[in-house]
């Protein structure tokens, strides 16, 4: 009895220790609770549907940015976050606002160093899309639609240490 008892005990610490140090390798990894790190990114994905102003400005609010997929990799990370959250259609950080058909990440206006639109996409449909949905219906390649439309998003930001965005 007293021997299941100690066992208990001794399991409940190590429980307790383990989560500490997990606790520890989240903060020096500089990713907050909530946020899922990723290569050198901290992402958050709200199941909440904003348009993509109102997405950036969140996004902003919490010290990051509507998330910019700079590779394939980032690409199927961003993908697997969608599956898991249960999410069909995500906004990203893209747009051809500026320059109809020249698409950038904003607010920066990076240029695409990689994308992956679906076919006969970005089709600019009705003069009015220059947004960029990531989507499931696509296989989760991505598609321009008008930016007042409202879908799930998710914010991307550096997760140096000590990253005084994050606090
Ligand atoms: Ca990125
Ligand atoms: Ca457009
Ligand atoms: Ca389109």
């Amino acid at each position: 009895m007293t021997s299941l008892i100690v066992s208990q005990t001794t399991g409940f610490s190590m429980t307790l220790i383990i989560g500490c140090i997990l606790f520890l390798l989240d903060i020096a990894f500089g990713c907050p609770p909530g946020w899922t790190t990723f290569n050198t990114s901290c992402y958050h994905l709200s199941i909440e549907e904003e348009s993509w102003v109102d997405s950036m400005k969140m996004c902003e609010i919490h010290g990051a940015y509507l998330v910019h997929i700079n590779s394939a990799s980032e690409d199927t990370f961003i993908t697997n976050q969608m599956i898991t959250n249960g999410v069909k259609e995500l906004w990203l950080g893209g747009s051809d606002w500026n320059v109809e058909g020249v698409w950038v990440w904003e607010p920066e206006g990076d240029l695409f160093q990689y994308s992956n639109f679906d076919h006969d996409e970005p089709d600019n449909y009705g003069d009015d899309e220059n947004c960029v949905r990531k989507e499931q219906s696509a296989h989760y390649r991505w598609n321009d639609k008008p930016c007042d439309h409202r879908y799930s998003y998710i914010c991307e930001t550096s997760n140096k240490v000590g990253n005084p965005a994050l606090g």
